[in-house]
């Protein structure tokens, strides 16, 4: 390799040997080598793109899944800078693919917005790649380098042709390693889709183009632009939902170079939707931004309503679950120097911000119901209507509350509980279906795991106020067998088991019934999933039977394999199950409880949000096409372990 640099063989050791650290542990800098992390290589390179379009050098940015899996992210921003820099002595263009945490800092003035979790960069995509090439076009030049084997420079950035004047901007295409991400190197059309709509969404007037280029897809291409950004996102979100008003607010404003844009609507729903984020990434745990938010829509929805004498002097103010209810909400927030916090590292911690966010929502919101006072009335009519339900639903929570002192309320006579009391070790099965509970029920180990059956279908909390889910038996049997009340009494120190295990039939209805739980998990007990204490239990499919050996089977994926490795003529019984139902007790122990052999899938926030919204996308439809939804996207509402 020749380099000017005079101390080049120093500097280019450290910057080889900084690639490797990557390739040596790829989780500390992408989280992930699954899926995810695969994926998440495609943001790296787009935030690049992202930031430029921020800066306002960018309109148009392009993503195509290729023949071999590879990726191609090209923009039409201004191109990496070309010339040498300072301190490497190396191509800037090189620089930021090879020196890890290269980003801005090379780049100065203006600071980086996005960039994911682990906001790494490029030279992390690099290290973690078969192949990379860069393509910058930049003063009528097309100027071009290539990097193998985790981030090896093949030469120098060098001029390979020429282009018009006019034309600007970075191609970049990477062929991620499979010595690294060895469980799969196929991209997921659908995964980038999604974050693509929401990055579009977030970025008014941004345009991403997605294209898949390989040959079973039949070459998809779509297009993603929101001139109304925040606005059409709302709209998308509340797509099968009855709006009560017609205009979607919409506010945004800056304050010290933080920036806050706030989008909401409320529809004739009793629960809340509310995304945040910070810098284009969803912090599910909210924070500062969201808290601020929040703050100023109560204080000025009670203020608006006394100052029109709808909330007399007798009458309390309304709080803030009353003034979410029906609220479709998204926060979002540019911040340039962020600070997370939380369990997940998905919560903003900045304090600063919970001031701005609730000043600039909270001007922009008084201004929106002083100028539509019709809309303005059927918002806090709304919000008062909710309040009164909220006294009736106390009532129905004392029902489910664990009494103390001498009243103790009798544990739900068909949870089968277990004899230890120490949670950390005690397990719930929540079964569907009687005969499944009673196999579950004698094959269980009756120390540690106790038994919850379902008989009914559960409600759609989607569709009922807390009062009248608690009304629900199968529901309250869960929340008095949890231990933990629920609403304003929900106290997790109060758990009575550590693990909430979901076990349902490996079909339409146990996919339906999971979603069910997993929506009512998501709106009521949300810490329990945060904290991870929800799973799903998975089932065997199948039973095969072999050379007088027995094997289960847990997807057909895993069928198809196993049969491979059986020589043709081998006589094999398959007995598929359809159902719980059909393994005696000592089946189901050996093949779905044990924890010798179990498989469980741990519940992410982001699984049951996935549940929540396929929820919301059934409402209203027939039966038969929701059946087949769900047996369509079941699948992505759960993830393993
Ligand atoms: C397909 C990926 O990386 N675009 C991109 C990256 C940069 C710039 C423009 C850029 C930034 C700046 C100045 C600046 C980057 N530059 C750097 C660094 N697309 C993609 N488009 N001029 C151009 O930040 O000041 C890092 S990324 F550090 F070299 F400036």
């Amino acid at each position: 390799m020749e380099n000017n640099n005079q101390h080049y063989d120093a500097s280019d050791i450290q910057v080889l040997e900084g690639l490797e650290a990557v390739r040596k542990r790829p989780g500390m800098y992408i989280g992930t080598t699954s899926s995810r992390g695969l994926h998440h290589l495609v943001w790296e390179i787009v935030d690049n793109a992202i930031d430029e379009a921020l800066a306002g050098f960018c309109d148009d940015i392009e993503i195509i899944i290729n023949n071999d899996n590879s990726i191609t992210v090209k923009d039409d921003g201004r191109g990496i800078p070309t010339g040498i820099h300072a301190k490497t002595g190396l191509s800037t263009v090189e620089t930021v693919y090879t020196v890890l945490h290269a980003g801005g800092k090379f780049g100065g003035g203006g600071y980086k917005v996005s960039g994911g979790l682990h906001g790494v960069g490029a030279s992390v995509v690099n290290a973690l790649s078969k192949w990379v090439e860069v393509k910058v076009y930049q003063n009528g030049k097309i100027h071009f380098i290539r990097f193998e084997n985790g981030g090896h420079p093949v030469g120098k950035l060098e001029v390979i042709g020429e282009c018009s004047i006019e034309r600007t901007g970075t191609t970049v295409t990477f062929k991620p390693d499979p010595e690294i991400f060895t469980e799969t190197t196929i991209y997921d059309y659908e995964t980038l889709k999604e974050r693509v709509r929401e990055l579009a969404f977030l970025n008014k007037g941004l345009r991403i183009i997605l294209c898949d280029d390989r040959p079973e897809s039949e070459k998809l291409r779509e297009e993603f632009f929101y001139e109304g950004g925040l606005s059409e996102y709302i709209k998308y979100l509340n797509r099968n939902r009855v709006s009560i008003h017609d205009t979607i607010v919409h506010i945004d404003g800056i304050d010290s170079d933080i920036s806050i844009e706030v989008a909401l609507q409320y529809n004739d729903g009793y629960n809340a939707s509310i995304y945040s984020f910070v810098n284009n990434i969803n912090t599910p745990e909210g924070g500062t931004h969201e808290d601020g938010v929040k703050m100023a829509l109560t204080r000025i929805i009670n203020n608006y309503a006394r100052n029109n004498n709808i909330l007399k002097e007798k009458d309390d103010n309304l709080s803030s679950d009353d003034v979410k209810e029906g609220l479709t909400m998204i926060v979002s927030c540019k911040h340039p120097n962020p600070q997370f916090e939380g369990q997940t590292k998905t919560k903003l911690g900045n304090g600063e911000v919970r001031k701005i966010a609730s000043s600039i929502f909270g001007e922009g919101f008084e201004r929106f119901l002083l100028e539509n006072p019709d809309q303005a009335k059927i918002i806090i009519e709304k919000a008062m209507v909710a309040s009164k339900a909220r006294v009736a639903a106390k009532k129905a929570r004392e029902l489910t509350r664990r009494k103390t002192g001498l009243e103790v309320t009798s544990l739900p006579g068909k949870l089968a509980d277990c004899s230890s009391k120490d949670a950390s070790e005690c397990e719930i099965f929540i079964v569907e279906g009687d005969s499944a509970g009673g196999s579950a029920k004698s094959g269980r180990d009756s120390r540690t795991q106790a038994i919850l059956p379902l008989r009914g279908k559960i409600l759609n909390v989607e569709k009922a106020r807390l009062d009248r889910i608690l009304g629900n038996n199968e529901i309250r049997s869960m929340i008095t067998a949890f231990g933990t009340g629920i609403g304003e009494e929900f106290n997790i120190s109060k758990l009575r088991y550590h693990k909430i295990i979901i076990m349902t039939d490996a079909d339409v209805d146990g996919d339906h019934i999971r979603i069910l739980l997993l929506t009512f998990f998501y709106r009521y007990f949300r810490p329990l999933i945060e904290g991870g204490y929800i799973f799903a239990a998975r089932p065997p499919l199948y039973r095969l039977e072999y050379n007088k050996k027995m094997q289960y089977i847990y997807s057909d994926e895993e069928k198809e394999e196993v049969m491979a490795t059986i020589p043709e003529g081998t006589k094999v019984g398959i007995q598929r199950y359809k159902g719980l139902g059909e393994m005696d007790a000592s089946q189901l122990w050996e093949t779905t409880m044990n924890i010798e052999n179990r498989i469980l899938s741990k519940i992410t926030l982001d699984d049951a949000m996935i549940a929540d919204q396929i929820l919301n996308d059934l409402m209203g439809q027939e039966v038969e096409p929701r059946k087949r939804f769900i047996e369509e996207h079941a699948d992505e509402a759960e993830m393993d372990v």
